[in-house]
């Protein structure tokens, strides 16, 4: 979550945007061309629910989504969480303007807190919305853990909406985090300079190299800084790190899984997968869980 300071935030927009980096795009297309399969997915048999958004970002996608299910007249309340105060603010004041009727109930802070929150204003069936592959910059171990804390907010027939990228080409995987126009360099060099910023430090960002990595056989897309030189970097005026020539700092992970690990971990979290929605490339996935 360190990456998406304000600086971070518009270089991952920035991101989106680039030739290179697929997983926005290929969701996107999920959401455009297959809107009336999810929301008939969601609505189910009709009964009220909160549509629940965990990092909701701009809402782009679930926009699509919102817009079908007010068009057919269903019984929901839109509850965006998000740990950016101006994120949720944005989208209270905006989202009832551009879709008249939506009730919205913005939530800021961090996801779990806020779903206990949503829990204590209502009771209605809750329908959780986790998107952009999101899950994949969690360790694996710790990304099946995370689904099954989720499941531990919901009762049997809620549902969970989740984005997940796939494993595809390699080279497909690591060009999306080797963009040549540098944008995936400098989102990651904008973690130390935030720490520069933030906790008073001295990182000269022209001495570490961005290097991204992609193993094929586990999925796993890392993403390392390396040492050009040997050098020392002082925090807070206090504390001083060596990094010798090429030691790396690993800064993220973002796993790519098969359909099949996608449904290992639904059951794993005691959740029934009941549907997967892919683009058209079948490089990305939104797959509906029901929670057991
Ligand atoms: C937000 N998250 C899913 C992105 C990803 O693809 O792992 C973050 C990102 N990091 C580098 N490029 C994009």
């Amino acid at each position: 979550m360190y990456f998406y300071d304000a600086n971070g935030d518009k270089l991952f927009q920035d991101l989106m945007n680039c030739e290179e980096y697929y997983p926005t795009n290929c969701e996107l297309e999920i959401f455009s061309e297959k809107t009336a399969d999810i929301c008939n997915a969601i609505i189910g048999s009709g009964d009220p629910f909160d549509l629940i958004e965990l990092g909701a970002g701009d809402a782009t996608k679930s926009t699509y989504l919102l817009k079908y299910l007010l068009e057919q007249k269903a019984d929901f309340n839109y509850l965006p969480i998000d740990i950016s105060s101006n994120v949720i603010s944005y989208l209270n004041i905006t989202l009832p303007v551009t879709l008249p009727g939506l009730n919205i109930t913005g939530l800021n802070g961090e996801y779990f807190d806020m779903l206990k929150k949503a829990s204590s204003i209502s009771g209605r069936r809750k329908v959780i919305m986790f998107l952009g592959s999101n899950i994949g910059n969690m360790p694996v171990d710790a990304a099946e853990q995370f689904c099954m804390d989720v499941r531990n907010h919901l009762s049997p027939g809620d549902m969970l909406l989740i984005g997940v990228d796939l494993k595809k080409n390699p080279k497909t995987v690591l060009a999306a985090y080797n963009d040549k126009e540098g944008i995936t360099k400098r989102f990651n060099l904008n973690l130390l300079e935030r720490i520069n910023r933030e906790l008073n430090a001295n990182f000269d960002v022209n001495q570490f190299e961005h290097y991204p990595t992609y193993d094929p056989e586990t999925g796993a897309c890392k993403s390392y800084l390396i040492s050009k030189a040997d050098q020392d970097v002082r925090i807070n005026g206090m504390e001083t790190i060596h990094f010798v020539k090429d030691e790396y700092i690993f800064m993220e992970i973002s796993q790519k899984f098969t359909v099949q690990q996608i449904d290992q971990m639904a059951i794993k979290a005691s959740f029934k997968p009941i549907a997967h929605f892919f683009d058209s490339k079948h490089w990305f996935t939104d797959a509906i869980w029901v929670a057991q």
